[in-house]
């Protein structure tokens, strides 16, 4: 029935006759506005309202998911690993500045709300948490899992990582030490020659083959069976990896790259075995790192599949700032002409960027994410015209996780004057990924629960498009499907996401225009 479904204290009810529930499943009717611009013959911009009828559907049953990382033995693995172990058992310890209880701070979806509306007779906002806008998993429930090329137990990893406090792993090192990964594909040549002396748990064979394939196949299928789970997401948060050659005929088609794989080419990185693997596998993957792992012939095979895909790059602390400061500031009418961005931390992540083409990766995911908020204000830029930019990685082992950023934005005023913004961000990094890979899997989980359709139209639902440009908040170079357009602006990624999730329950995008506060 219309908007009868009880509302447990969690959710809420949508009372809209273009909403309807079931005890499985949310379906809305909705109205999706845009404006279609196009030129007349005097070279006049015609702009005329849109309206597209969508209907959608969420599935309510929330499943039984496991979470498996590649990488797991790392500092972002042991990190999110622990972090969810504390909050399951609402751990609190011990440190200098007092006790301190498991959080999810960080966490777009754990730990920020959103405007539902406004109160009916106050009219003062009403907020709810993010996980409440639709049926999530919570990370608690996540079973965990994955693969390393170093045979650490989580416990000693986590003890390497050098992230968490001597109090907190005490409390998790019990269950830590009990998890050990996997073995996993390693090819040399693709991360820095100084990580060598960690792999000491890998599969044999130093080129992409099928058995690879299968054999991750297999592992995910054990591990769904074992412990008796409705899905599994696989997220890469292994070392970044160089940059893959696109070769036509290797790696340029579904087809070629299966073939590729077949004939052990050595320009198939593991990143796109793994990807590979989970996208015959069906089961979504998420690339954390910068390099290239969706080359062309795996978007492909995940598109011929319809297997989810997203990516590309945590972006957690510098770029996170930096996608946001930007669009201010041009949106600001502000002319942002340089920007210097340095780093130096002494993780195992920055003795791997320490390698040249492993950091040309980096430098290149961390560089582009201004374009398109510069393209978007032709009154600042000229076509072609763009802010410098550069972006420096030093390994310093002292600081360990804490890693250091710089930034430098200088910008151009009001009647050539000048502005300086100088930033230095401190922070211990795996702490502020581990939250991004929760929020990855919990909503490309989601994501894989809700299908769509043309209102009216005589097909059936369908799922969204395969490559989850949805995620592009937590990444970035956020993938999109091959030919749209990359949303980098901050506020626009976070709308977008938002706006999505509340068409599902038939609500209006978040508006800002507050006419009630403004019109009486
Ligand atoms: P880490 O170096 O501590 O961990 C990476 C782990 O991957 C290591 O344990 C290593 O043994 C393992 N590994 C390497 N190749 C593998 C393979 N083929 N299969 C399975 N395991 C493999 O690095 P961390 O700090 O955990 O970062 C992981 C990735 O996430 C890096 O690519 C990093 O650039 C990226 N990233 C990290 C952010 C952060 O804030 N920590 C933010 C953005 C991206
Ligand atoms: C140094 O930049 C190491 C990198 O792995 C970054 O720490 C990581 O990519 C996070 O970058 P950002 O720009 O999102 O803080």
């Amino acid at each position: 029935a219309n908007g009868t479904a009880a509302a447990s204290p969690n959710t809420f009810i949508v009372n809209s006759p273009n909403v309807s529930y079931t005890d499985t499943e949310i379906k809305s009717k909705y109205t999706y506005r845009t404006t279609s611009v196009e030129t007349d013959s005097n070279g006049n911009l015609v702009a005329t309202p849109k309206e597209t009828q969508y209907d959608f559907k969420v599935d309510r049953k929330v499943p039984k998911v496991g979470m498996m990382l590649v990488g797991w033995g790392g500092n972002n693995g042991t990190t999110v690993t622990a972090g969810i172990i504390a909050n399951r058992r609402n751990l609190v310890w011990e440190t200098k500045e007092g006790p301190r209880e498991a959080n999810y701070y960080g966490s777009v979806v754990m730990a920020s709300t959103m405007k539902l509306g406004t109160e009916a007779k106050t009219n003062k906002d009403v907020s709810i948490p993010f996980h409440n806008v639709l049926p999530m998993v919570h990370p608690n429930d996540l079973v965990i899992g994955g693969w390393d090329i170093s045979k650490m137990n989580l416990a000693q990893a986590m003890d390497r990582a050098q992230v968490l406090e001597p109090t907190l792993k005490g409390l998790v090192k019990k269950e830590m030490t009990e998890l050990v990964p996997l073995p996993s594909i390693y090819y040399p040549d693709f991360i820095a020659a100084n990580q060598e002396d960690r792999a000491d748990n890998v599969i044999e064979g130093t080129k992409a083959c099928n058995a690879h394939v299968e054999k991750l196949r297999q592992d995910i299928r054990d591990f769904k069976t074992k412990n008796n789970l409705d899905k599994v997401i696989v997220m890469w948060t292994a070392n970044t990896e160089r940059y893959a050659d696109i070769i036509p005929g290797v790696n340029d088609t579904a087809d070629n790259l299966l073939k590729s794989i077949e004939q052990g080419h050595e320009e198939v990185s593991p990143s796109t075995v793994f990807a590979v693997a989970c996208i015959l596998e069906n089961t979504p993957f998420i690339n954390g790192s910068p390099q290239n792992t969706f080359v062309p012939g795996a978007i492909q095979l995940a598109e011929k599949h319809n297997a989810f895909i997203g990516g590309d790059d945590f972006k957690s602390g510098q770029t996170k700032m930096k996608s946001a400061l930007v669009d201010f500031m041009i949106s600001a009418g502000i002319k942002l002409t340089s920007i210097a961005s340095y780093n130096h931390l002494g993780n195992n992540d920055g003795k791997n960027l320490s390698s040249q083409k492993q950091f040309r990766s980096k430098e290149i995911s961390k560089s582009n994410v201004v374009d398109d908020m510069v393209e978007a204000n032709s009154v600042l830029y000229k076509k072609g015209e763009h802010p410098d930019h550069c972006v420096v990685i030093k390994y310093m082992p002292a600081v360990a996780d804490n890693k250091r950023a710089l930034d430098e934005y200088y910008a151009e005023i009001f009647l050539g004057g000048h502005q300086t913004i100088s930033l230095f961000n401190i922070c211990e990094d795996s702490l502020l990924a581990s939250p991004l890979i929760i929020d990855l899997v919990v909503l490309a989980e989601m994501m894989s629960r809700i299908q769509w359709k043309n209102s009216g139209s005589e097909g059936g639902y369908k799922n969204f498009h395969c490559v989850l440009s949805v995620l592009s908040y937590m990444l970035k170079a956020p993938l999109t499907p091959p030919g749209t357009p990359v949303v980098n602006a901050l506020a626009k990624q976070r709308a977008a996401l938002t706006n999505i999730f509340r068409a599902c329950v038939g609500l209006e995008p978040e508006s800002d225009m507050t006419l009630e506060h403004k019109l009486f």
